[in-house]
């Protein structure tokens, strides 16, 4: 009975949407052809929550850093009050613009207010902002400043979710009194997401959270209007599935499977198992660097901590899927990384610093990933990337016919060393495949980071390209 409701749905007429998908299918313009080539971002979360880094009263919270206002243990005047403190006497803007530009960052997002509701800016709508702290200084154009000035484009980071504002409600208003106050919050939400792109007119996007609260998904309407003055306000905006819910409620997609916003933000600290599972949305993948702590921490010693190397797995991963990574950072209350993350970015940058040209404006290659680790492709080139070196030294290609790609050369990115290609034969298995095989000389020494082979294809004019396997199906 389930399944025949099912197929009904999925072949039946669509569902008539007020607050549907604005689209179908990616967008075709030259802002969103960017977004779709940077590679990688850069996530920093900064906040009043440095300030206590996950700690209150010696006690450690076990949350994340940046939830620590939710723990019982600590008095919410008590928090709420931290902006009395907030005064990052070492942070230099220019100094963070440096370090993500050395690691190979394309774009970053700052969180310009989360669920605590403080304003790193000076809102006209709220004193609750950095004007009023000891600091004074406009902390948000200083990084966006810095950051444009640097190349890297950047996107700013809201939570709906607020928990100063007198008007926020998370579920649906049960009172008139309850109503009236979350419209105000709905009007305070408007007033500041203009004054944002207004006043730092640079931001290539917004990135919403929060947005999972019932009262929000409610307001399908409001949200809708919202999106389309926004987009008209500063138009090229880029804003992900993570921002309004449709007539039903339905988020990221809309009751008719179709994605709402510009790219999918279903990617938290996860991967697609394919680039099926995609259904050709763009996408990516925003990640921390412990498991799940976004804020400043002060004790990283009960996490475990990602390396470069599997930052950069993930990375690869990633944009062989056609997706970004977006790996997320947490300075602490003075404004200053902490030197784990400086390391790690250290390293990245000193891998991409040669291999990038594996990542930026690189697409999925059309092949699937091997064991031995990704490719990416850009026109007539198809990057491998090796995290896992055979025994053997051999790293087996394996082409569906369909692609009509004939491999004409190899080499090391680095140095550009040719290597032996050697075509192995077509039809070993039941999907006609053909291999390749390029051989990794015995002497090489790989060291301990991923490195990458180059393959120069020449796409193939044949008239039974791909007839042979539709033939045998
Ligand atoms: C949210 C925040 O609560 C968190 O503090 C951080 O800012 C992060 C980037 O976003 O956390 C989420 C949001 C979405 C999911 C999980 C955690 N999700 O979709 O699985």
């Amino acid at each position: 009975m389930c399944g025949v409701m099912l197929y009904a749905q999925e072949s039946a007429e669509p569902i008539p949407l007020k607050h549907g998908a604005h689209r179908m299918g990616r967008r075709t313009d030259p802002e969103m052809q960017r977004w779709r080539e940077y590679g990688l971002g850069q996530f920093i979360h900064w906040g009043l929550y440095a300030i206590p880094g996950g700690e209150w009263n010696g006690k450690v919270y076990n949350g994340a850093a940046e939830w620590i206002r939710s723990w019982k243990e600590l008095p919410k005047d008590d928090y709420d009050n931290l902006y009395k403190q907030f005064n990052p006497k070492q942070f230099d803007a220019k100094q963070w613009a440096k370090m993500a530009k050395d690691m190979g960052v394309k774009y970053m997002i700052i969180t310009t207010k989360h669920h605590d509701g403080f304003c790193i800016w000076p809102s006209k709508y709220t004193t609750y902002n950095i004007k009023n702290t000891p600091y004074r200084k406009d902390i948000l154009k200083e990084i966006v400043d810095e950051y444009v000035k640097a190349g890297i484009d950047v996107y700013l980071y809201y939570s709906i979710l607020d928990w100063h504002h007198p008007g926020y409600r998370s579920a649906l208003p049960v009172t008139k009194e309850d109503s009236v106050k979350y419209k105000g919050f709905l009007e305070y939400t408007r007033n500041q997401l203009i004054e944002l792109l207004t006043n730092y007119p640079q931001a290539k996007g917004l990135w919403f959270d929060g947005t999972w609260d019932k009262a929000w998904v409610n307001q399908a309407e409001f949200s809708d209007k919202l999106e389309t003055e926004l987009r008209t306000l500063s138009p090229g905006l880029v804003i992900g599935s993570r921002f309004r819910a449709d007539d039903f409620g339905k988020r990221h997609f809309d009751s008719n499977g179709n994605l709402i916003g510009d790219y999918s933000q279903v990617w938290e600290r996860k991967f697609p198992e394919s680039i099926e599972a995609l259904k050709g949305n763009d996408w990516d993948c925003v990640m921390t660097i412990p498991h799940d702590n976004w804020g400043y921490c002060t004790d990283w010693s009960k996490f475990y901590i990602k390396t470069p190397y599997e930052l950069i797995g993930m990375l690869l991963k990633s944009v062989s899927m056609d997706g970004n990574l977006v790996i997320n950072f947490g300075p602490d209350g003075n404004g200053v990384f902490r030197p784990e993350e400086k390391k790690i970015a250290e390293d990245i940058g000193k891998w991409m610093e040669k291999n990038s040209e594996a990542v930026y404006g690189c697409t999925y290659s059309g092949i699937k990933n091997p064991d031995w680790g990704y490719y990416t492709r850009k026109g007539d080139k198809i990057y491998m990337t090796v995290f896992n070196r055979p025994l053997n030294n051999k790293l087996r290609i394996q082409l569906p016919p369909e692609l009509k790609m004939k491999p004409l050369n190899a080499s090391f990115l680095v140095n550009k060393q040719p290597l032996d290609l050697k075509y192995i034969r077509l039809g070993l298995d039941r999907d006609n495949n053909i291999y390749y095989e390029v051989a990794i000389p015995d002497n090489f020494i790989s060291g301990d980071m991923p490195f990458v082979i180059v393959l120069e294809i020449q796409q193939i004019q044949d008239k039974t390209g791909g007839k042979e396997k539709d033939a045998m199906t």
